[in-house]
């Protein structure tokens, strides 16, 4: 469990469950898939939620804080 500060929503995580976790970048794929848009997917803040947010955010679920 990580201590996340309520002050900033936790960018990646859309289902908002705390964590940002494989199932958020699944969510993030389908939005780019569906030309859907959400602040928190948009990773890179390009403007537009693409397959390259979902990999960011994959790779803000696989790894980072584990020391
Ligand atoms: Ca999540
Ligand atoms: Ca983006």
């Amino acid at each position: 469990m990580q201590p996340w500060n309520e002050d900033m929503p936790q960018k990646g995580d859309l289902n908002h469950d705390g964590q940002i976790t494989a199932a958020d970048a699944i969510i993030a794929l389908q939005m780019a898939v569906s030309r859907g848009h959400s602040d928190d997917a948009d990773m890179n803040r390009d403007g537009s939620v693409t397959s390259l947010d979902a990999l960011m955010i994959l790779q803000a679920a696989g790894g980072g804080d584990r020391d």
